[in-house]
């Protein structure tokens, strides 16, 4: 496991050796020009620089069966721990009072693009986002420092038609202590845009890309470590619409999963800072639907609706076995796919981490329905939302006997 340390230890020893002898060879010579004449120098000098290289290879601390491509080398174990460099931590509490307090970090259910976005006189279609650090609450008394998009989790829910051309402006907000970016599995190109929209704190810039594939896809932030951006909240969802369009329903909403990691034990009261031992273990504190722990019902309806709900996990850990309590999926698109195979009457669907999922179902009693990922565990944890519906009472279909 320590081999490395053994290369590193070697090759710093044998470097001063080389280095010892080389300024010793240049002292015994009244210039260096002379000195450059002698053959022997450029013995230790070689040595030196392979000394200096072997020292840097071993460095490299994982196997080569283990390593990934060299130019995502950044992401292997060891280079980007998925803590927050401890500078950063001082800095933040430095500077505590510059971020943003946010009322309700929660993204609201109900704002879903009614359609896809109508392009510029150009043609494209231009979308802005803002990556911004801020503080808001998980549950109450309970505060977080969110990574965001547009100071909600998840990010705003974009929706787009296949075929269009985009521009995605992504601008990391000045106050922001980290460099953002944006990887949108909608985007066919290295990094989802990733690699073309790396912002640091106060930088804004722009890319373009063209939506090939229908479908509901997710977007995060892939600037490493990254799965310590997603678990701030850096993530959100984009529909693609296909040429069509999509059949229109009564009620669509948004909801995504996603996973807070927080030092201490659930509902510890205060600031709560980032627990990374907890993000690699895979134990969030807080499994949550639209970034916190719910409060009141955002979610209505009326009997004979018809609703669709597009539904994402932002990870970054936990597959959600996605549930409506006192519901049946009429309709589900499996992963989120548009033009594949539909699957009807189902109970439940897996919304893997870095996927969604569509449903549509309608309403034919009124009532609380519950949202949860039926890794149920998960719902004292926070994982569930209320859809309600109100409407006229339906005892054909449910009723306490004795009074239908
Ligand atoms: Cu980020």
């Amino acid at each position: 496991m320590f081999t490395f340390l053994i290369f590193e230890i070697l090759s710093a020893v044998v470097g001063i050796i080389a280095l010892g002898v080389l300024i010793v060879q240049i002292v015994r010579h009244s210039t260096a020009g002379a000195a450059l004449k002698k053959r022997g120098i450029y013995i230790p000098a070689i040595v030196l620089v392979i000394a200096f290289f072997s020292g840097l290879i071993a460095n490299k601390t994982y196997p080569p069966n283990f390593a990934m491509p060299a130019f995502m080398h950044s992401h292997a174990p060891g280079s980007v721990p998925a803590s927050i460099p401890f500078g950063k931590i001082i800095e933040f509490f430095k500077y505590k009072n510059r971020f943003e307090k946010i009322t309700d970090i929660g993204a609201n259910p109900n704002l879903v693009p009614e359609n896809s976005q109508t392009p510029d006189t150009d043609g494209r279609v231009r979308i802005s986002l803002t990556a911004q650090e801020v503080i808001g609450e998980i549950a109450p008394g309970i505060y977080f420092n969110y990574w965001t998009y547009n100071n909600q989790v998840p990010g705003p829910m974009l929706r787009v038609r296949e075929g269009d051309t985009i521009e995605l402006t992504l601008t990391n907000h000045p106050s922001s202590l980290h460099p953002h970016n944006i990887d949108l599995h909608a985007v066919t190109g290295p990094g989802g845009g990733a690699v073309l929209t790396n912002v640091k704190p106060g930088e804004t810039k722009t890319f373009k890309w063209k939506a090939l594939n229908p479908g509901l896809y997710v977007y995060h932030c892939a600037t490493p470590n990254v799965s310590t951006h997603n678990s701030h909240g850096q993530y959100g969802l984009i529909l693609v619409e296909p040429r069509e369009g999509l059949i229109k329903v009564d009620k669509e909403f948004y909801v995504m999963q996603g996973e807070l990691y927080t030092m201490g034990q659930l509902g510890k009261k205060g600031l709560v800072p980032f627990d990374s031992e907890a993000l690699l273990e895979g134990t969030p504190n807080y499994v949550t639907f639209n970034g916190k722990v719910e409060q009141v019902p955002r979610m209505h309806a009326e009997v004979g609706d018809t609703v669709r709900i597009y539904v994402g996990n932002g990870g970054v850990n936990l597959i959600s076995s996605f549930h409506v309590i006192g519901e049946i999926f009429d309709t589900v698109y499996p992963n989120a796919n548009i033009g594949g195979a539909l699957e009807h009457n189902t109970q439940a669907t897996a919304v893997l981490p870095g996927g969604a999922g569509i449903v549509e179902f309608k309403l034919d009693v009124p009532g609380k329905y519950l949202l949860v990922d039926h890794a149920l565990a998960r719902m004292n944890k926070g994982a569930w939302a209320v859809l309600e519906v109100t409407g006229d009472e339906n005892p054909d279909i449910f009723s306490p006997v004795g009074k239908e």
